[in-house]
């Protein structure tokens, strides 16, 4: 029976590297014997000093402790191996003739995983040990499956950081007029509804600035279509840099319109904020000859403002700062209306 047993612990056990620490040379000679026979590595210790510093050398995949030792007991081996945090995590089976329950108890609470009281039976030595192997083992494969998934995690979070970037992107570049860096038309309409929504809630107005460039057919026929792209370019940073309120929006509305959605303004506001606008486009002192109105290039701007009408589009803004626009037109251009 004993060696039908023997037989079955053999195959399972290659490769396992067992410290045998004992003062009592028999004992190390027999359980060294005992566990090479049965493939372990085996590596032993005669006292608790050289113990300690051949584990600090090299780990052990577990520990075979005697406790009566001269110096160093098993138990002060023990406790300071659990004390560094490299190896309080071998297993440590003590094994002593000391057979009181009081040494069990103390031995588990101090961190043994198991104990075994000589005299021994080989058998049951080997399956104890065979027993804590593959607890242990298992415990190593839980903590790097763990570490695994941490890494998963970490690798998941950068992934996904990457994608709200390209998002973010996206959704500028969906947001925003390729020309000009302004926001685009579609923008302007998503704000506008939800601005008009919230100041009709608040009772407060909604103010509009409409913009064309005067004469830019003629400025394109002149100085080229490029020329013209430029000229937009910096009427659209000029617009950017007049306008300061933290809420307000600068639009590219069509081709040489502009918008600017001004929040919280009354018609007053909304003029002030035409005027410098058109100040700021003027002092660009872009040349243009083709202008009826100036030697520079110029802007003719229509303003409106109003407190959102409940049952009523927000176009009803827009077609009174459209028509505006208009009147600055046949007006003689180069001027804001409100
Ligand atoms: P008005 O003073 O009455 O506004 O005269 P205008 O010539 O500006 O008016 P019109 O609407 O007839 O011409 C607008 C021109 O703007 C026509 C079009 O070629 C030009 N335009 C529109 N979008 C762009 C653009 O992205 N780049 C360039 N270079 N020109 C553009
Ligand atoms: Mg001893
Ligand atoms: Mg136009
Ligand atoms: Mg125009």
């Amino acid at each position: 029976m004993i060696d039908r047993l023997l037989l079955e612990i053999r195959d399972a056990v290659v490769g396992e590297d067992i410290l045998v620490v004992d003062d009592t040379p028999a004992n190390l000679n027999l359980l060294t014997q005992m566990l090479s026979e049965r493939g372990y590595t085996v590596r032993v210790a005669p006292n608790g000093h050289l113990a300690l510093k051949s584990i600090r050398s090299c780990q052990p995949s577990l520990i075979l402790l005697d406790i009566k030792m001269p110096d160093l007991t098993g138990y002060q081996v023990c406790a300071r191996l659990k004390i560094d945090e490299a190896t309080r995590d071998i297993p440590i089976i003590f094994i002593s003739a000391l057979d009181e329950v009081i040494d069990k108890v103390k031995a588990f609470e101090m961190g043994a995983v198991d104990y075994i009281t000589k005299p021994f039976e080989p058998v049951e030595v080997l399956a104890r040990i065979k027993s804590q192997l593959r607890l242990r083992s298992l415990q190593l494969q839980l903590q790097q499956q763990n570490l695994r998934f941490q890494q998963e995690i970490k690798e998941r979070h950068k992934a996904e950081a990457k994608l709200q970037k390209a998002n973010l992107k996206l959704t500028r570049l969906a947001n925003s007029d390729g020309l000009t860096q302004v926001a685009n038309r579609r923008l302007f309409n998503i704000i506008l509804s939800l601005e008009w929504v919230k100041l009709r809630q608040a009772g407060r107005p909604l103010g509009l600035v409409l913009c064309d460039v005067d004469y830019f057919k003629s400025y394109n026929d002149i100085y080229g279509h490029l020329a013209g792209d430029d000229c937009l370019r910096q009427i659209a940073s000029s617009l950017r840099r007049a306008v300061k309120q933290p809420n307000a929006l600068v639009a590219r509305y069509g081709g040489e319109e502009f918008a600017i959605l001004l929040p919280n303004n009354s018609i007053a506001q909304a003029v002030r904020v035409a005027e410098s606008i058109r100040d700021r486009v003027r002092q660009l002192s872009i040349p243009h000859k083709g202008s009826q109105v100036s030697q520079y290039v110029t802007i003719s701007l229509g303003v409106s403002s109003m407190i959102p009408v409940p049952h009523k589009a927000p176009e009803l803004l827009i077609d009174s700062a459209d028509r505006r626009l208009y009147a600055a037109k046949q007006s003689g251009r180069d001027r804001a209306i409100a």
